[in-house]
């Protein structure tokens, strides 16, 4: 029997305010906004609770949120202080696994199977919670279950300072009644397509026709989500280390021979990659596309380059290059895959992964 996982997903809760807070007690207790000026085009980069009572929300337009709440302190905030607490948090992570899989700035799953020095995970994701607020003075919240579709969302259920569990017997009733919107993966225009199939809830698609939801969504997304909407979710944690690549691949409905059809797939994918890439702070050398023939023929094709990247232009380009311009040698085609490789060493990537993130940031705090 396959050994039952223990996953942990930790998250601290409204992280940039949080750390503003404790640097500046006078403002615990009140509404405040990080991000952009509300006189200027930036935007909300997270709030405190007391302000998101006024619907404040990340990503929001800063004068919008100045419209909500008028009175509310805006704070710009300094990246160097979350990027430090945040190596204060994954510090204490190391102290419970190896397996450490940091997500964003504030978020990581574990793998704490191996770890025999608790009985329970609950018990060190407690410790954890303990040893963070010691260290830093902040909170945050912890999902304990036995994959990480059930832990991440676990986490997010009793913030702030939460623990949620949930025992493996229980994943479906735990799944059943949520919104699919919960689920990693289903963002806006996914929820109004399942919404649009009357699918709202997990269990709505426990009841449905696999037959049709293989032919509203294809194949793939149908699988995924009679998987997702049942708990079950086998990716492993993944330290950066032991990542060798990371791709993403599309089986279709139906075989493809249109090369303006495979070239949008190819720019598709491209862009979830990257996408991943940089939600990981990975950095890549190699772009490699895998071709499934019609007749299950399989290839692939790389290309190296001379520098780093986790951009999305680059990989695209790339992969269409590899594409070519008569992919299908008359042939149609069943499967694409993008993936990158050939990533950059350890010491290499503290660095470049810093000013990568204080990019994002900056840019999200100047749109
Ligand atoms: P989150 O964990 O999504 O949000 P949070 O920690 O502020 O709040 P919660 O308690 O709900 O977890 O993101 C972590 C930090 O990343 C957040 O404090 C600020 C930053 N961030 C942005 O800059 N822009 C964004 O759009 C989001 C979602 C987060
Ligand atoms: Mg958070």
């Amino acid at each position: 029997m396959e050994r039952v996982r223990k996953i942990i997903h930790f998250d601290m809760d409204c992280f940039f305010a949080a750390v503003e807070i404790r640097d500046n007690p006078e403002l615990r207790g009140k509404p405040v906004v990080i991000g952009g000026d509300p006189k200027s085009r930036g935007v909300v980069s997270t709030a405190s609770y007391e302000a998101r009572a006024y619907g404040i929300r990340s990503a929001m337009p800063s004068a919008r949120a100045f419209a909500l709440c008028p009175h509310a302190v805006f704070i710009r905030g300094s990246f160097s202080k979350y990027r430090e607490a945040s190596r204060q948090i994954r510090e204490i992570f190391a102290n419970y696994t190896d397996l450490i899989e940091p997500v964003s700035i504030d978020e990581a799953y574990l793998d704490v199977t191996g770890n025999q020095d608790f009985k329970y995970a609950s018990q060190i994701a407690k410790q954890i919670q303990r040893d963070i607020f010691e260290l830093t003075q902040l909170t945050g919240s912890a999902g304990v279950a036995s994959n990480k579709l059930l832990a991440k969302i676990a986490s997010d259920m009793n913030k702030p300072n939460g623990l949620t569990v949930v025992r493996p017997e229980h994943a479906e009733a735990f799944m059943g009644p949520l919104s699919l919107r919960k689920i990693p993966g289903i963002g806006p225009a996914a929820e109004e397509k399942l919404r649009k199939n009357g699918l709202k809830l997990c269990t709505d698609v426990w009841g449905y026709d696999p037959g049709a939801l293989r032919e509203a969504f294809g194949e793939r997304m149908a699988t995924w989500l009679q998987k997702r909407s049942r708990g079950v979710d086998s990716r492993e944690v993944q330290t950066s280390r032991a990542r060798k690549s990371l791709g993403t691949e599309r089986t279709f409905a139906k075989d493809i021979y249109d090369l303006e059809m495979l070239r949008e797939v190819v720019r598709k994918l491209s862009l979830e990659v990257s996408a991943g890439l940089a939600k990981k702070e990975l950095l890549g050398r190699t772009i490699t596309l895998k071709i499934k023939y019609a007749d299950f023929q399989q290839i692939t094709r790389s290309k190296s380059l001379g520098d780093l990247t986790n951009s999305s232009e680059v990989v695209r380009d790339t992969a269409l290059e590899l594409l070519g311009v008569h992919p299908a040698q008359e042939k149609s085609i069943r499967l694409l895959g993008v993936t990158v490789s050939n990533f950059e060493e350890r010491e290499e990537k503290k660095s470049k992964a810093a000013v990568f993130l204080e990019k994002q940031i900056c840019f999200e705090f100047l749109n």
